[in-house]
């Protein structure tokens, strides 16, 4: 699947773009699917107002958080509640939805089990793929949040390291709306954090103090059906969206089987959802 250009760019930068990876209908399929479910949604219910923020990790102990690795829930823009009450219509006020649509939600189990995607994993050498977390990012117009700066073995751990994460333009990301950016070779610096489970709530450990390499970020400008598949260990970030335009953007995290899956990892699955392959 992949090209020799391609594989030498994953062990030199930690990335590969792909362009055209994705049917662009198939990119407004999923976002019309996402706003009409979100449309047709009562924000008030099980928690439903919670807001994601990743500059502050307040909502990591927060229960809704916690127990959504095997569901769809939505978390909202920071900017998108006061006073507990919404300030915008829910599909304005979305920050994301996460983390199990590729297994509940049939539209994105299409999106998300294609052959591309199976053989890219293969090809970089997964023996076991096992698709992990899906989430669907909106970068709502003027009010979405930045993501800060962060590698997904952070948060996805395994031993050893196997996590690779795809990532698909589901709008045209510019520098204006708030495209991705991913500081190219640093995959191979030490680990810096992990996030885990403890006692009801999470921490994150510091295993290397050394400053996020934020200087040696570079953009991803990308258009509608671009895929990118990141290295678990490559620091991308985010900025937030000031302009006037949405980006949304649709990522799936992927593991090995056959790496081992620690317990104090904060995304579990009910033992009748068993994460499953491609
Ligand atoms: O889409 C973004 O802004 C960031 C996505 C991200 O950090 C991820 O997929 O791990």
């Amino acid at each position: 699947m992949l090209t020799a250009g391609q594989l030498a760019a994953w062990e030199r930068d930690g990335y590969i773009v792909m362009l055209d990876a994705v049917d662009p209908a198939a990119c407004d399929t999923l976002r019309e699917h996402v706003m009409a479910d979100l449309a047709a949604a009562d924000p008030s219910v099980d928690g439903g107002l919670t807001v994601f923020d990743t500059t502050e990790q307040g909502h990591a102990q927060d229960e809704y958080f916690l127990t959504s690795g095997d569901k769809v829930r939505w978390f909202l823009e920071d900017g998108a509640v006061v006073d507990g009450q919404l300030t915008r219509p829910l599909p304005l006020a979305v920050n994301k939805l996460a983390h199990a649509m590729h297994d509940l939600d049939p539209k994105f189990d299409e999106f998300s089990r294609t052959p591309l995607l199976a053989g890219v994993a293969t090809d970089l050498g997964i023996a076991d793929p096992k698709l992990l977390q899906s989430m669907y990012i909106f970068k709502q117009p003027s009010i979405g949040g930045e993501v800060s700066c962060h590698c997904d073995h952070t948060f996805l751990w395994t031993e050893p390291q196997s996590v690779i994460g795809y990532w698909f333009a589901i709008e045209d990301a510019t520098l204006e709306n708030g495209c991705l950016w991913v500081a190219p070779g640093h995959h191979r610096d030490p680990v810096r954090t992990r996030f885990r489970r403890e006692g009801n709530g999470t921490t994150m450990d510091v295993l290397d103090t050394a400053p996020w390499p934020t200087d040696e970020l570079v953009p991803i400008e990308a258009t509608k059906g671009t895929m990118v598949v990141l290295h678990g260990s490559l620091p991308h970030w985010s900025a937030p969206n000031t302009s006037d335009m949405s980006r949304h953007a649709y990522t799936l995290h992927v593991i090995d089987g056959a790496a081992d899956y620690p317990v104090d990892n904060w995304l579990h699955r009910a033992s009748d959802m068993p994460l499953r392959g491609f």
